[in-house]
């Protein structure tokens, strides 16, 4: 086991303040210290990331590549002193030094570079890969603009840049050894090589050199480091006089800007395909970079492509990466001169691919013509791909038309980047048990009658070191004390917890933790929001992105329910609830944006009304991430996970609650089914349509909202307040849209699409139940503690054995 050694990280800290800034201690900057702290910790994480490597290579180990447009990490200096198992050697040095760790912590930004659910959970595998001793990758993109920083201006969303890299990134280092050649554009010429066979060039195209950079992802306490290696641009020839002799100017030109735009900014969209050519061009840059590299190492020590599955695996998140397959036929047809067959059933049994959305906007379908043009030989290589599927279709069933017209990869013009990732995967999985089931009996059922050993499910799950142990070290010490701190690489082990849930006393303790918590997240809120709230309230939180069918809309539409009852009852029995919310909207998403700036306008009201006597009070967290979303986790008495039945796949959001000991109030959808089943019925608050109820109100033309409308007197004057300048009376018409999508369908969309005004009455019902709930103190304690007790099923370590078992097939590196 290498570990920190304490003198020798005192005098690098030292050392390195005086070489980068020439400072003593004392004259340094927190974000100095935070530098030199960072870099003091990189010399014994490179030690065990070269060890943790000779190891792989000596045992010629299989590794996974988890390729991902995103990888929303979040600060890296905590997580990475706890997987160090250094925390004490680090405060024990720090004290000497008269420095706080929390502060030193809050000055590193986030990386940011993803978007929500499906970038933090590549973030929460990698943490599980290393910490279980599996060979892994992440391989992805430096974006120089991560995730936006959002502001609040007015109630009114407004997007920063996030320029994450203007301090420097402590933790990564550039590898430009490992640089490769990207190619874009041109055409594709067949030739005649001397062995007589037919090989195809790209001609006159436009590269980039992709450059990569590597962050180590430690393992806990296991002396394990892997690696997260994200790919930067540069240009390839720099303008040179020989360009201008042969009147490349213009292409020089072209190259130069490529390189400069490629890595430039993270598309801020989520569950949304916006189509844009410079995403297509994204995603084929790291893409290409990546398989190039794994192809190069695997031949480093093997002299034999074909055995290429027997030691990596690609992973698909999402269909993002999709181009992947057709890449890695592209280097084994043309580069290793494999025929078809031969490639064919290499890339079949390399590349998987996991399914994270049903919703249809999330498809990915490119323009052929766009990316013919852009992608020429790939395109080719697609056109094979589907050519061949499609005589497999016709053979399967003959004459069936309509089979082709639903799983051809080429259709109408397009190509549909789903089906190419299903017919190039040896699996394929959801997210969730119920999404898996909607994949194989509603969204993917051709491909799963046609391939059903390919289907599997692997339900989600979070990594419990980030979000309890470094986010809630309160609970995380007491949980410990209880049970021992198995906890950590175990999680199965806290429902040990169970035992102490009759026990007054422990949950006497459990819930004075929480009361803690709380008052850690009032104090933000104090000094982010300036607004008072009450820490006996009960803290009811919402944060997630903005989605309507995440339905933060149902959410305010009930705060604004219960605001009118109270002001009509004021003596009405009534519990304080604070109501928060935290949720970027995707820039170009009028609707989201809509429904933040009402959130914000009720609560300038609500907040302000004396009269109800401080009982409701509505917090917007501005700029939700990674970081502040460890202190709500931590704080919250109820999670709000209300999606549209069978839209939401799985969620992640929803497990970090309830490991910190909330009570979900939600729909049976996504991992929530999972959630209810480990905790019980009597520990949540269920509500709303089922997935089955919805899919057939869909198939049948939708519902009639205005029915409800008309009929229900308390949901009618929510509504009227979206368009009577209730909240807003300088501009009566704001929330006229919010107020239409929910009456009346439009050319694109029918009304009330996410089932708000169907489900508003459960959802009432539930949240009442909540509130007699909360009055029983000793049984809510229970219930919370049982939250925390029953969620060893959500650890990203289980899933991550199970895509080890079923997909992956990798050795475990035992810790030295
Ligand atoms: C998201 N998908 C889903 O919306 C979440 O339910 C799920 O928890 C996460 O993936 C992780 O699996 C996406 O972000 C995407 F891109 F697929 F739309």
């Amino acid at each position: 086991m290498i570990e920190l050694n304490k003198k020798e990280f005192k005098e690098n800290i030292i050392e390195y303040l005086k070489l980068f800034y020439r400072k003593n201690i004392d004259e340094a900057t927190n974000q100095q210290l935070f530098h030199a702290i960072a870099y003091s910790l990189k010399n014994t994480i490179i030690e065990q990331w070269m060890a943790t490597h000779k190891t792989y290579e000596e045992k010629d180990v299989k590794t996974v590549y988890y390729l991902s447009m995103e990888f929303l990490m979040g600060r890296a200096l905590g997580n990475n002193i706890i997987n160090l198992k250094a925390e004490k050697v680090v405060r024990e040095v720090l004290d000497e030094l008269g420095i706080d760790l929390e502060d030193i912590e809050e000055e590193e930004t986030d990386p940011a570079l993803g978007n929500g659910g499906l970038g933090r959970l590549a973030a929460c595998f990698l943490d599980s890969l290393s910490t279980l001793g599996y060979p892994a990758y992440g391989c992805g993109i430096r974006y120089k603009y991560g995730m936006f920083k959002q502001k609040i201006i007015d109630g009114y969303q407004v997007e920063v840049p996030d320029y994450w890299l203007e301090e420097g990134y402590p933790f990564e280092i550039k590898r430009p050894e490992y640089a490769k050649e990207v190619k874009f554009g041109g055409y594709v010429r067949m030739i005649r090589d001397e062995q007589g066979r037919d090989r195809f060039i790209q001609e006159n195209y436009q590269s980039v050199k992709a450059v990569p950079y590597d962050i180590p992802i430690v393992g806990y306490g296991n002396n394990i480091v892997n690696t997260l290696r994200i790919w930067d641009a540069e240009a390839i020839n720099t303008f040179n006089l020989e360009s201008f002799d042969k009147g490349d100017y213009q292409k020089a030109v072209e190259q130069e800007n490529l390189a400069r735009i490629i890595c430039e900014v993270l598309y801020p969209n989520d569950n949304h395909y916006a189509g844009k050519e410079l995403r297509l061009k994204q995603q084929y840059f790291f893409v290409s970079a990546s398989i190039q590299r794994a192809v190069s190492k695997y031949m480093e020590k093997h002299n034999n492509i074909k055995n290429l599955p027997e030691k990596v695996c690609f992973q698909l998140n999402d269909t993002h990466p999709t181009v992947a397959a057709a890449e890695l036929m592209r280097i084994l047809l043309d580069e290793y001169c494999l025929s078809w067959e031969e490639a064919w059933e290499i890339t079949n049994k390399t590349c998987a691919y996991t399914n994270h959305t049903i919703m249809s906007e999330a498809l990915e379908k490119w323009p052929i013509d766009l990316f013919s043009r852009l992608l020429p030989r790939i395109y080719q290589i697609v056109e094979e791909i589907n050519r061949r599927f499609v005589m497999d279709i016709k053979k399967r069933y003959p004459g069936n038309e309509s089979k082709i017209e639903k799983m051809a990869i080429l259709y109408q013009g397009q190509v549909r980047m789903a089906n190419l990732a299903i017919v190039a995967s040896f699996s394929v999985n959801g997210v969730a048990r119920l999404h898996t089931e909607i994949l194989k009996n509603q969204e993917l059922k051709d491909f799963y009658e046609m391939y059903p050993e390919r289907f599997n499910n692997k339900t989600n799950g979070i990594t419990q070191r980030r979000f309890l142990l470094h986010g809630n070290p309160l609970l995380a010490d007491w949980v410990t004390k209880k049970i021992g701190d198995q906890w950590i690489v175990n999680l199965p082990h806290i429902d040990k917890l169970t035992a102490f849930s009759e026990d007054p006393i422990s949950l006497r303790e459990f819930m004075d933790i929480k009361y803690h918590n709380k008052k850690r997240l009032a104090k933000y809120i104090k000094e982010h929001n300036q607004i008072d709230i009450d820490t006996n309230s009960i803290f009811d939180i919402q944060v997630k992105r903005l989605h309507e069918y995440k339905r933060q809309l149902l959410n305010i539409l009930h705060v604004m329910y219960l605001y009118n009852q109270l002001k009509k009852n004021p003596n009405m029995e009534f519990y304080p609830r604070t109501f928060i919310f935290g949720a970027k909207a995707s820039a170009g998403y009028e609707r989201a944006k809509s429904i933040i700036k009402l959130i914000n306008s009720v609560g300038a009201v609500i907040n302000e009304d004396t009269s109800i006597g401080n009982k409701i009070k509505v917090v917007f967290i501005e700029n939700y991430r990674v970081s502040n979303g460890e202190l709500l986790f931590a704080a919250a008495d109820v999670s709000e996970q209300i999606s549209t039945a069978s839209k939401e796949a799985s969620g992640t959001g929803n497990m970090k609650f309830m490991l910190n000991g909330a009570i979900t109030i939600g729909t049976m959808d996504g991992a929530n089914v999972e959630i209810v089943e480990e905790v019980g019925l009597e520990n949540a608050f269920i509500f709303g349509l089922s997935s089955d109820e919805v899919i057939n109100y869909e198939k049948n033309g939708g519902y009639n909202p205005q029915d409800i409308y008309h009929n229900d007197l308390g949901i009618k004057e929510v509504l009227d307040q979206l368009i009577n300048g209730f909240y807003t009376p300088e501009k009566p018409n704001l929330f006229k849209n919010i107020y239409d999508s929910l009456l009346y369908s439009n050319g694109y969309e029918k009304a009330d699409p996410y089932f708000i005004l169907k489900d508003f009455r459960t959802y009432e019902a539930a949240q009442k139940r909540v509130a007699e709930a909360y009055l029983d103190k000793e049984r809510w304690a229970k219930s919370a503690l049982l939250n925390t007790a029953k969620c060893g099923k959500f650890s990203s370590d289980r899933t991550i054995e199970e895509y080890v078992q079923d997909i992956w097939h990798l050795e475990k590196i035992e810790p030295k």
